[in-house]
């Protein structure tokens, strides 16, 4: 196996004999060879939308799960993934066969065998090193991270019945350029930088998603005790899943609390309604392997990220959606059906009530309807000089000790500064209680990861109203944190908006080469985190 797709990846090189994640070499072989399953058929739907021929919202779909799932911390579970390639084959075959003109199409959108037996021989064979340009390779996997991220949120909004048929087409005809080997270094940074482009039109989709059926988020003060109730713990981002959860415990006596990035769901009017929506329970994604042991009760894994269970509470853990794991209960639905938790209800009954962990509350809701609300207030607190400047430290938390960089960081910051936060990297301060300015709390969480499109939304409006010629000119500084690929499409959405200097941590992505690093430190500013002092020396 080799895969250097997240910011864990062992020794900032690569994974070689087993995932940092937990994913075994089998499982990344197979996803290797899915998703370049999933390039060959984006070749052919690419050519059938050429020909004018329809390609349909349930395809525009599976491709897009197929991507998600190949997300870290997504599925481990290779039953799944072998079932995903067979018939992500047979799509394919099927499509080939309406395909008027069937000539040069490449290798990849030929191959096909009917023998799931070879599958690993020919993972073995098409992975990301079969590339040996190493700035192509680099700029191939942007590309296909970013396309995974645009994946991802492009199912949420899918889930909530938003369609954007020019998102898919970009996806499935960026993807299959990624095997085009006439493309040259030039063309595929031309190709990653419109990634971003869309990038930035599929996370309005998903906020229009979002906040058409679950309203505007508003400021919000979420629990983060426990109540005396047995309890079912939801993680990931899947709004539209904890909706039909909330729906199907009313009055069953069991309550749901959130987990790490589904934890701005608080923030939309739309959930307060249910009287058993608890709080949230616990952190970031990574410290899942004991908050999950003393929660007592059922978890339910609506998206990544999950880290392989431990024994003590793997019977507790049940998956929907994208997410799989073998021996962990899976519950089914397509987008648009009603799924059916009365497993997990039913499971939950039987559980004691959460062990407290943490008493208080935090508050969120920040995203751009609630700060242009504030708007006024927020002016004038930077025209008196009360608010000097905005960092937005938006993006994942992870594992390594490195990141508690960012938790010192966010204290160091002088008291005229305001952080603007979103994703699960919020974790790191947003129980710091760092105050306000005037009122204005000075952690400001917008919400989920795809939530920073808020962040840029904010800064586009403070522009206006500054009346300045260039978003670079506000005094915002960005200092992100990134773990997996969906930061990776918020990265490239930031730089299509014009964002310059933004500093990524807590390392740089081993996908990127020397070479393409460099275009990127050069067009755009990026660069590493120093020691806090010396960063809020240069950022501030
Ligand atoms: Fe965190 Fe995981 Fe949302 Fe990521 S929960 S790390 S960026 O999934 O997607 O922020
Ligand atoms: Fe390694 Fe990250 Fe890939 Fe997992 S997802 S195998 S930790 S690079």
């Amino acid at each position: 196996m080799f895969c250097f797709q997240c910011q864990e990846t062992a020794q900032c090189t690569g994974c070689t004999r087993v995932g940092v994640c937990g994913k075994s070499a089998t499982t990344a072989t197979l996803q290797d060879l899915l998703i370049y399953a999933t390039k060959g058929l984006c070749e052919i739907t690419t050519k059938l939308r050429q020909e004018k021929q329809d390609i349909s919202r349930k395809l525009n779909q599976f491709i897009c799960e197929n991507l998600f799932i190949t997300i870290t911390n997504a599925n481990f579970d290779d039953e799944i993934i072998i079932k995903r390639i067979t018939d992500t084959l047979n799509y394919k075959q099927e499509l080939f066969a309406k395909l008027q003109n069937k000539d040069n199409l490449s290798p990849v959108a030929l191959w096909t065998t009917d023998d799931e037996n070879t599958y690993l021989v020919k993972g073995a064979t098409i992975g990301v090193l079969a590339t040996e340009n190493e700035d192509i390779r680099s700029l191939r996997e942007l590309i296909t991270y970013g396309l995974k991220g645009m994946a991802a949120y492009n199912k949420h909004a899918n889930a909530l019945g938003k369609f954007n048929d020019e998102i898919d087409s970009f996806l499935q005809a960026t993807l299959a350029k990624t095997v085009d080997d006439n493309l040259s270094g030039e063309e595929l940074t031309a190709l990653a930088l419109e990634t971003g482009a869309f990038g930035v039109k599929v996370m309005a989709l998903l906020d229009e998603a979002n906040t058409s059926r679950y309203g505007n988020p508003e400021i919000t003060s979420v629990d983060i005790g426990v109540r005396n109730n047995p309890a079912i713990l939801i993680s990931g981002h899947d709004l539209r899943d904890l909706e039909m959860l909330l729906e199907q415990t009313q009055g069953t006596g069991v309550d749901v609390y959130t987990h790490s990035e589904m934890l701005p769901a608080h923030y939309y009017p739309f959930f307060k309604k249910y009287k058993n929506f608890a709080g949230n329970y616990g952190n970031a994604w990574w410290k899942q392997k004991e908050e999950f042991l003393s929660f007592n009760g059922p978890i339910l894994l609506t998206t990544n990220c999950l880290v392989p269970p431990k024994a003590e509470y793997k019977d507790r853990i049940y998956t929907t959606g994208v997410v799989g794991f073998a021996g962990c209960k899976h519950i089914p639905g397509e987008i648009g059906e009603t799924k059916d938790f009365s497993a997990i209800i039913e499971h939950a009954k039987k559980c004691p009530p959460p062990t407290q962990i943490e008493t208080g509350s935090i508050v969120g809701g920040f995203a751009h309807n609630q700060v242009l609300a504030l708007a006024d207030k927020v002016v004038e607190a930077v025209k008196s000089g009360a608010i000097k400047k905005f960092v937005v430290m938006a993006g994942c938390d992870g594992r390594q000790l490195a990141r508690n960089y960012y938790t010192d960081f966010a204290k160091a910051l002088p008291q005229d500064t305001v952080i603007l936060t979103a994703g699960c990297a919020k974790y790191k301060y947003n129980k710091l209680n760092l105050g306000d300015i005037g009122g204005i709390p000075r952690v400001l969480d917008a919400g989920q990861c795809n939530d920073s499109y808020s962040l840029a939304l904010i800064a586009l409006k403070l522009k206006e109203v500054f009346g300045l010629d260039d978003i670079n000119e506000l005094p915002i500084a960005y200092n992100i944190a990134w773990y997996e690929q969906k930061a990776v499409i918020v990265l490239l959405a930031l730089l299509y908006l014009g964002v310059k200097n933004i500093k990524l941590g807590p390392t740089f992505p081993a996908f990127l080469s020397p070479n393409v690093a460099k275009v990127l430190v050069d067009n755009f500013g990026i660069s590493g985190i120093n020691s806090v002092e010396e960063d809020i020396k240069s950022l501030i």
